[in-house]
């Protein structure tokens, strides 16, 4: 046979070992499905398969942004008054493309676009609606930092109980699946469906992002807090003291501050190390800077999975019955011991 074709089937028999995000969701809802006897239709994983293409494409273009004219600003402001830049376009292009071929979406919401866009496909065939964040922190797109890619999955709600428009806008408890890209040293992809959190890395190799971390789980307590503390002197007493407490040992541990300044590289750190990841309301943005749809409720539910907790300062985010596709809201996410101490905090009983 030769040593170079066993060398070549052994390397086939290893690739055996792997699980692709697909294979993975199938699994998961074939385990689903057997409690009630039903057989899992794969639209679902159809559905997720338009994501992990059109964040192929993205990361693809990202590897290479500095050799293509895809850096900078495209010179127009998007609906959050924010310059866009060439690949928030692209990233915005891609998943609405690769999104709106699946016949099972019903509606796409970005971050990108004012409206959302709506497909006429009835309630049986079109039963999704996909929100996202396409491309996040923008600001580091130029600068060669991690930035990543948000979605969250709501279902239609049957006509009889809602109007599409009611449906985009359900709480965030109502999320059948969550989850985000990392654009970093590797390409990472977590997502959750309500049955645990689970981390996929894209195999360049093969092009498919193969199963690296099942079940992951936030630290109960960890050493980093994450906030823009520039901002320090526009946040309510109550977030200043926790900030302090905690660079004081205040919970029996020395914390260190890192800030990426892209939401999706702070939260995956904070997910994978634990500690608190905070955007309070500040002078400017008293309502917070992030977006509820679909930065805040995709990753509050997978922190949430995992063992963590995310509130808005007040109540749990999931809670928040959303008014606006484009709301914002505070946002703080952690393991239970940093968020108990900061509930306790902004409560006003800053307890160590
Ligand atoms: P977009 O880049 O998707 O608009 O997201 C907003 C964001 O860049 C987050 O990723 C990040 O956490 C935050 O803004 C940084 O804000 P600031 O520069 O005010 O700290």
């Amino acid at each position: 046979m030769g040593d170079a074709v066993a060398r070549l089937l052994t390397e086939v028999d290893s690739m055996a070992m792997i699980t692709t995000v697909q294979q993975h969701i199938l699994q998961q809802q074939q385990e689903l499905l057997k409690s009630t006897g039903r057989e899992a239709s794969g639209t679902f994983s159809w559905l997720l398969s338009g994501i992990t293409l059109a964040t192929k494409m993205i990361e693809a273009k990202i590897r290479s942004a500095g050799l293509s004219d895809v850096l900078g600003a495209v010179g127009v402001e998007n609906v959050q008054g924010e310059q866009q830049q060439k690949l928030d376009v692209y990233a915005n292009q891609a998943m609405l493309h690769c999104l709106g071929l699946r016949d099972s979406v019903a509606a796409l919401v970005s971050e990108e676009d004012e409206e959302p866009v709506t497909f006429n496909r009835d309630a049986e065939t079109g039963k999704y609606i996909l929100v996202f964040d396409p491309l996040d922190g923008s600001s580091n797109i130029d600068v060669n930092v991690n930035v990543g890619t948000i979605f969250s999955v709501l279902r239609r709600m049957p006509a009889e109980l809602g109007t599409l428009e009611e449906s985009i806008l359900q709480p965030g408890f109502r999320q059948v699946a969550a989850g985000y890209v990392v654009y970093g040293p590797s390409t990472v992809l977590v997502y959750t469906t309500g049955n645990g959190v689970h981390g996929f890395t894209l195999d360049p190799k093969i092009g498919a992002f193969v199963l690296s971390n099942e079940r992951m789980q936030m630290p109960e307590q960890g050493i980093y807090y994450s906030v823009n503390e520039a901002n320090a002197a526009g946040w309510p007493e109550g977030y200043r003291s926790y900030v302090t407490m905690l660079r004081e040992g205040g919970l029996g541990k020395t914390y260190s501050s890192r800030y990426i300044g892209s939401l999706v590289a702070d939260f995956h750190r904070t997910l994978l190390k634990g500690g608190v990841f905070l955007y309070p309301p500040t002078e400017k943005q008293s309502k917070g800077k992030l977006r509820l749809l679909y930065e805040a409720n995709p990753l509050a539910f997978i922190a949430e999975q995992g063992g963590g907790v995310a509130t808005n300062g007040a109540e749990r985010i999931l809670e928040i019955r959303p008014t606006g596709i484009h709301q914002r809201t505070p946002f703080c996410v952690g393991g239970r011991r940093e968020m108990e101490a900061l509930q306790s905090a902004l409560t006003g009983v800053l307890t160590a």
